[in-house]
């Protein structure tokens, strides 16, 4: 295959980077691990920042969203001295959030591209990478069958996630955080307990629900980093959930089948090259970040939106300096995503059991719930933050 530009990965980023290629009549070609079905059924993120939905819509991308989404602009902090809403769509920029699940958005994305006449290669795995620094690299790809394919392209788009080929094809210094904290995520059948998004902050650990649609529910339980899936049984996490999202004081929790758990460990990478060459890093292969502030997803979103300007001024324009731009420009917005998550991590956890100094830091955390409750600047400093990028 020769193609203009090869996407790696059908996640958000390679979706929303394929579509507005394809709209600027520029070849491409994504290439997919993962079969049709599991990509579209994969849930991950559920929360779009205002920026991101911006994208969608400017770029016909939005029907999906616009049809079945909603919008969101309330949380509430539940401690163990009492909860407190904050209604973020009303302070600093003003603006909500739209609850739309990862898996719709990607399941639209692809329908649009192929509707356009894109291809998608799904079960085909990127393996290797090369000739970056010619005008003709190229991608070695594993079919289903075992059969290998070499894609040519003039520019190869890393957005594999942060596991993927591409993020280790591009070197540079990385600066790596494990957060020594894990959380299980769940996702419940059955309507949230509560319309806003709850963040539990209990002495035990994190407890989180995240409205997804009227009979899908998220919640997060941070739970030892050693445990497995298998520790934690229905009753055990129906049980954690009511006792740190304060069930007695707030009302019951709406119960329903566990449909998905899996263990998220907490770890955020930054790097200083987003480049390497004629390859180009989007998405979680560009920055790995924690989902403690419901970012990634966003970040995979804009940074599509940017590579794509990019890449059409070289191909179409021949200016290559929007390739060194794009990488100007996603870097402060990665950064100030990452001290945010990190601020909310810091927010909502209790010090770690081997912390010396775990006293200091639940007053420094309460005083930094205190803020939200009285200050109207915190309040704002949180919303601008917290749907913004
Ligand atoms: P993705 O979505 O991981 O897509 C990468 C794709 O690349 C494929 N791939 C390969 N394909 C070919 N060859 C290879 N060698 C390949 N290696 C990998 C993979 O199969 C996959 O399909 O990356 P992308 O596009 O950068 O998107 C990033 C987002 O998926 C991620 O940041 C978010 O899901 C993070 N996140 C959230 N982000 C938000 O903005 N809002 C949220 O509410 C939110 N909630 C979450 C989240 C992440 C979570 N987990 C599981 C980490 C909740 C959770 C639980």
């Amino acid at each position: 295959i020769d193609t203009e530009v090869v996407v790696l990965g059908a996640g958000p980023a390679g979706l929303v980077l394929a579509n507005l290629l394809g709209a600027a009549g520029i070849g491409c070609v994504v290439l997919e691990r993962q079969s049709r079905r599991w990509v579209e059924n994969r849930s991950r993120a559920g929360f779009l920042a205002p920026d991101a939905v911006a994208v969608l819509r400017t770029h016909g991308l939005a029907a999906g969203l616009d049809s079945r989404g909603h919008d969101h602009d309330v949380c509430e902090f539940r401690g163990v001295d009492g909860g407190f809403e904050l209604c973020y769509g009303k302070r600093g920029s003003g603006r909500p959030h739209t609850v739309h699940p990862q898996q719709e958005l990607v399941t639209d994305l692809i329908a649009e591209f192929l509707r356009g006449g894109g291809a998608v290669h799904f079960e085909t795995t990127a393996e290797f990478i090369g000739d970056l620094d010619t005008e003709r690299p190229w991608v070695m790809a594993r079919t289903a069958d075992g059969r290998v394919r070499r894609v040519t392209g003039r520019y190869l788009a890393g957005c594999d996630g942060g596991r993927g080929v591409s993020a280790a094809a591009v070197p540079a210094r990385t600066a790596v955080r494990d957060h020594g904290i894990t959380w299980l995520a769940l996702l419940v059948q059955a309507p949230p307990s509560s319309p806003n998004v709850l963040y539990g902050v209990h002495p035990d650990g994190f407890a989180g629900q995240m409205p997804r649609t009227p009979d899908i529910t998220r919640y997060y339980l941070q739970c030892d980093p050693s445990d497995t899936v298998e520790d934690w049984d229905d009753a055990r996490v129906w049980a954690a959930l009511r006792r740190r999202l304060h069930a007695d004081r707030h009302g019951p929790l709406v119960e329903g089948p566990i449909v998905e758990r899996g263990l998220v460990r907490l770890r955020s990478e930054i790097r200083d090259r987003l480049r390497h060459g004629r390859l180009l890093l989007a998405g979680d292969a560009a920055t790995a970040i924690s989902p403690s502030a419901a970012k990634g997803a966003n970040l995979a979103i804009l940074g599509a939106e940017l590579l794509a300007h990019a890449l059409s001024d070289a191909l179409r324009g021949g200016d290559l300096s929007g390739l060194g731009q794009y990488c100007a420009d996603y870097t402060p917005m990665i950064e100030r995503a990452q001290e945010f998550s990190h601020w909310m991590i810091d927010l909502l956890h209790p010090p770690a059991a081997d912390d010396p100094h775990a006293d200091y830091h639940r007053v420094l955390r309460r005083a930094r719930l205190r803020d939200l409750v009285v200050s109207r600047a915190h309040q704002d400093f949180f919303s601008d933050n917290y749907v913004g990028l």
